[in-house]
Parts: C-alpha cells; structure tokens; sequence
C-alpha cells in the first residue's frame, strides 16, 4: 500500500481546543442529568405528597360517613334522650382505629372530668348541644359563663356578654348603654368594620366581639357553639359548662359522679342517664346525696328550661392515618341527626404522634 503523503494529524492547539469541548459537553450533560433528576424527583416527591393527601382525606371521610349513617339510624330509634354511652355516637371498638384498609380512622375528643384533671379522651362524636349557645342565650347567662370559664372580671364579662347580643341582633341600638357594641363602636377602631347583626356561623367570630380577648377565647373555645336551640343537655355537658351555667362546683361534681357510675369512666355502660326533663333531684339523690339547696336550684333549673336531656348536633372530628408513612390527618365537621353537614373543615397532613403510633401498636397486638 502506498501512502501519497504523510498522515495528517491535527495540530496540538487544535487537539487541545477538542478536548476542552469535550470536557464542556460532559460538564453540561453532567449538570442538565443531576437537574433533570432532581426535577423528577421533586415530581415524584411532590406527587407521593399529593397521593398521600387524597388517601388521608378519602379515609377520613369514609369515617365521616359512618357517623352520618349512625346518625341516621340514631334518629330512627329515638329515645327522647342523648347520652355520653350512646351506642351509636360513642364507643372506643367503632370509634378508635377503624381499619380501612392500611390505613385507620378514630373519632374522637379531649376533655377532663374533674377541676384541673388529665386530659382524657372521649371515642365518638362531640355533642354541640353540651356547650353554651351564643346565638341563643341572654346576657346575664353568657356573663356569668365568661366569669366562671373564661376568667374574665365581671365589668369585662358584662361588656362581652352585651356586645355578643348586640353582634347577633338586627337592629343598631345598644343593648346596654355602657356594655353593649354596635357599628360606631366598630367603625372608630384601628381596623373598622360593621357589628354583623346576624347569628353567629361560626364561633371565631367572638374574637371580633367587643371586650374578647385571644386569652379568654382559648378558655371558652372547646364549651361554646352556634348550633342548636340553646337548651344545654344535661347528659352530656363538661363540668365546665354545668358550672358556667351558675351551678355551685360541688354539685356540677356530683351530677359528674352520677354521670360517670361506678366505673368513674364517662361513656361506658354503666352511666347514669337523665333519660326525660323530670324530677331531677329524686334521679340524682338515688346515687349521691343531696342538700335542699342543690335540690331547689335542680328543680328551678328544670323549671327554666335551660337544661334538657337531648341533642341534634354533633361535631365529627375524623381523624385518618397511615401508620406505615406515619401521616395523619384531620377532618372537623359539624352535622345534624338527619345527617346533614353543617361544616366542613379539612386540615393538613402531619406526622403521626408517638401516642398515636403507640395506640395503633396497642389496637393490633389486641387484634392478633
Ligand atoms: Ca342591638
Ligand atoms: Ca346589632
Ligand atoms: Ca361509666
């Protein structure tokens, strides 16, 4: 074979300059491959989150809808009465960690049974109609209530009370010359707006109410409501509440001890019922003693109607997880007994607790 000429090899400066593209164009593919895959994985990420949601929601709302059939089937049965054992709104087996799937529900609430006591928790729905109604009821009651539970003096509670009635009634005329609040009160604020001069839809609103304060909110919060026709049931209402109402601490105890039975456990089947707005003295001095006092004020309480024995309006609070991602999160919602919802709050993902976790561990070891 012969060679016409001498091979042709590029220069060293023109091999250097291919180099240098060379290693530019493995840098650029490096960095567009590293972005590329982070791209994806923020998709990726972004849509587990997104998958996770929707599961969460969907199961918490299948718990929703177990209470509204239960709700229903409630309805039917009537008894004339609503307790804290009642089978179909409350109860740890249908209430606490119900499988769906991998995933659970548990309805349920906090509160405490005596002065200062640990914080228990309560399987089931919330009764509305255990709590003070502040579309409904007079001054004088909610100032009393913002005393005893929300700590207030009564100068300020006075001033809340009246503001409250005055935010809810049509017209613009105060309700009590010194206490009460209509729009020029509001209109001269900082911020102005109008009293609102409609019903309560929803408890925040008493932050907007004259004389309330974040601090005497956060006590009221978990007693009050703006469901119902204002008559509390005396079955279900915290300590709380039976004092706010102006009962004497020692018989709002006592009327807890009847409520709780032997067991001392609210919700369980040994409760005591006020199963009809009767002789409620003759009921309650069956299991504890009773003073003539306390008999008179359970008598005139009847007589007032401020007490009853029934409920219509309950608060489902849904609470949905996935223990094996450790997520959870919650719905709140209000319905009525016909099952109707009446409100409808969907909250964020979050991790589970370790308690939480822990009663998920506890409920399978019991299950296997
Ligand atoms: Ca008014
Ligand atoms: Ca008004
Ligand atoms: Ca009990």
């Amino acid at each position: 074979m012969h060679l016409k000429g001498p091979l042709r090899y590029p220069s060293q400066r023109s091999r250097g300059s291919l180099l240098i593209v060379t290693l530019w164009m493995i840098a650029i593919l490096t960095i567009l491959s590293v972005s590329i895959g982070e791209y994806v994985r923020q998709k990726i990420s972004l849509a587990d989150r997104l998958d996770r949601r929707d599961w969460l929601c969907g199961v918490s709302e299948v718990g929703i809808s177990q209470v509204l059939y239960r709700l229903r089937q409630k309805k039917e049965a009537d008894e004339g009465y609503h307790s804290l054992n009642d089978t179909y709104t409350s109860g740890k087996k249908d209430f606490s960690n119900v499988a769906v799937g991998e995933a659970t529900y548990t309805i349920s609430y906090p509160y405490r049974d005596t002065k200062g006591g640990e914080l228990k928790t309560h399987y089931g729905v919330e009764d509305e109609e255990g709590k003070i109604n502040i579309n409904m009821l007079d001054p004088n009651v909610l100032s009393t209530f913002f005393q005893k539970v929300g700590g207030a003096e009564q100068e300020l509670a006075d001033m809340i009370a009246y503001s409250v009635v005055d935010w809810r009634d049509t017209d613009n005329s105060l309700s009590h010359p010194e206490y009460g609040a209509e729009d020029d009160y509001y209109e001269d604020l900082e911020i102005p707006y109008e009293s609102k001069d409609e019903k309560f839809e929803s408890i925040e609103e008493l932050l907007l109410v004259r004389g309330m304060t974040p601090e005497i909110f956060e006590k009221v919060e978990p007693f009050v409501t703006v469901y119902g026709v204002g008559v509390v049931n005396i079955n279900t209402a915290p300590r709380e509440v039976l004092i706010g109402l102006g009962m004497d601490e020692v018989l709002a105890d006592k009327i807890m001890l009847f409520r709780t039975g032997a067991d001392r456990e609210q919700g369980t089947k040994d409760d005591n019922v006020f199963n009809q707005a009767g002789d409620w003295g003759a009921e309650l001095g069956k299991r504890v003693e009773l003073t003539p006092n306390e008999i008179n004020f359970l008598n005139q309480t009847v007589a007032t109607g401020r007490f009853g024995v029934n409920s219509h309006n309950f608060r489902i609070r849904s609470l949905a997880a996935i223990p094996r991602k450790q997520q959870a999160l919650e719905i709140d919602a209000i319905a009525n007994i016909a099952g109707k919802i009446l409100s409808w709050s969907v909250g964020v993902p979050r991790r589970m607790t370790p308690l939480e976790l822990g009663h998920v561990a506890q409920k399978n070891r019991n299950v296997s």
